[in-house]
């Protein structure tokens, strides 16, 4: 996504618990069955993980496609990473 949209998770645990998403503290009570919604704006660049507390395990992609799947995310961290760099040794 890109820098200043608008991102809207849509939640829903077969357990209590709490939505973690890393690099924005941002955090979102799970009531068991009941869906839970967090709103927040992709201001800061990089690849932030997303976690409950109590299982500790969220699966942005099937596992079939969990590679696959964060790979475009992976490359979008590399190419982050050395543009930094780059400006640093420039
Ligand atoms: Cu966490």
């Amino acid at each position: 996504m890109k820098k200043g949209e608008r991102l809207t998770l849509h939640v829903t645990s077969d357990r209590d618990d709490t939505l973690h998403v890393h690099g924005y503290d941002r955090e979102l009570p799970l009531s068991a069955g009941t869906s839970a919604t967090l709103t927040l704006t992709a201001d800061r660049t990089g690849l932030f993980e997303v976690e409950t507390h109590g299982s500790g395990l969220v699966r942005p992609f099937p596992p079939a496609r969990a590679v696959a799947g964060q790979l475009p995310l992976f490359l979008l961290m590399i190419a982050y990473t050395l543009g930094g760099i780059g400006l640093l040794v420039a």
